[in-house]
């Protein structure tokens, strides 16, 4: 049989390859080559030791609802003070430190010894004129809450003008690093050597949470629907980054479920500071 012959194409059905458009007339710009040194090159130093050891990142969310308000109230009664949220958050850590000491402690080069340190020097990155840079806050067990304002202000003024002392920025025992000053959710933050924890603080957001379920609510349900009242909460995550040689997580989380609690009922920690 003859083989049967292909019909050509109809040349309405040709499809046209596109004509590429002509790429933009552009120059280019020259790379600009900057030597590490200063406080960079420390950084460069610092956070390679740091990453060399086994670590683990833990996360929660804090409802700082009722936080939110006091620090309102207090705002309005009190305008000489900067009251940021972070001096409760510093108070409250250190509550918590006492009862989880070995969060508040130094492990030396070779991993041979833990010094739980006694004071809690409370150390806080912070993004200042020469670049991020922790000085810290000592003695956090003994100040009040207004004490610790004042010293992250002066702290803080010291940063931006390039002048933080070597005694500011020594001695640290525990760190945090509020990155939600500035945006984002979560980060996970790299420890500061020879410190064994340090914590990052996301943007506080007011979003909408499931209420608690009061007692007694699932069984009263007489259909299979499940019925959820919600309200709008001012949550933050929190990522904890432990040592992993000498801490565990389970301490990380009851530590981080202590401070939830104080901050979560932050009255206690006024009555308590
Ligand atoms: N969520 C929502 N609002 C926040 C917030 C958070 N997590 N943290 C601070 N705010 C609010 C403050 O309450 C303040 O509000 P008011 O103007 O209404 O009082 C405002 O933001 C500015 O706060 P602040 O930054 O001046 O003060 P602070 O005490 O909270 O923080 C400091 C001080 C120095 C830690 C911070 O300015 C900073 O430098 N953060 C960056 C830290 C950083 O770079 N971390 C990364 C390290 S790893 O590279």
């Amino acid at each position: 049989p003859s083989p049967s012959k292909a019909s050509p194409p109809s040349p309405a059905i040709v499809k046209q390859a596109p004509t590429p458009k002509p790429r933009p007339t552009t120059a280019t710009v020259a790379d600009r080559n900057e030597p590490i040194k200063g406080i960079r090159k420390a950084m460069v130093k610092t956070m390679t030791q740091a990453n060399a050891v086994p670590h683990f990142t833990y996360c929660d969310e804090y409802d700082l609802s009722q936080l939110v308000k006091l620090r309102k109230q207090l705002k309005k009664q009190n305008k000489d003070i900067k009251m940021s949220y972070l001096p409760f958050i510093i108070k409250a850590c250190s509550h918590a430190l006492t009862n989880y000491p070995i969060l508040n402690a130094h492990v030396d080069a070779k991993c041979e010894t833990i010094t739980y340190k006694g004071s809690h020097n409370i150390g806080i990155a912070m993004d200042t004129k020469d670049g991020l840079l922790v000085p810290n806050i000592k003695n956090v067990q003994q100040l009040t809450i207004s004490q610790i304002a004042s010293e992250l202000s002066r702290l803080q003024q010291l940063g931006k003008a390039g002048k933080l002392s070597t005694d500011d920025l020594t001695g640290g025992t525990f760190s945090l690093s509020n990155i939600g000053a500035i945006g984002g959710t979560y980060a996970v933050p790299v420890l500061l050597l020879p410190e064994v924890a340090i914590g990052a603080l996301g943007k506080i957001v007011r979003r909408l949470v499931p209420d608690e379920e009061e007692d007694g609510d699932s069984s009263s349900s007489s259909s299979d629907e499940e019925y959820c009242s919600y309200s709008i909460r001012s949550m933050m995550s929190v990522s904890w980054s432990a040592d992993h040689r000498v801490i565990d997580g389970a301490t990380m989380a009851r530590f981080s479920n202590e401070l939830k609690y104080l901050l979560e009922n932050p009255l206690q920690l006024l009555i308590n500071q």
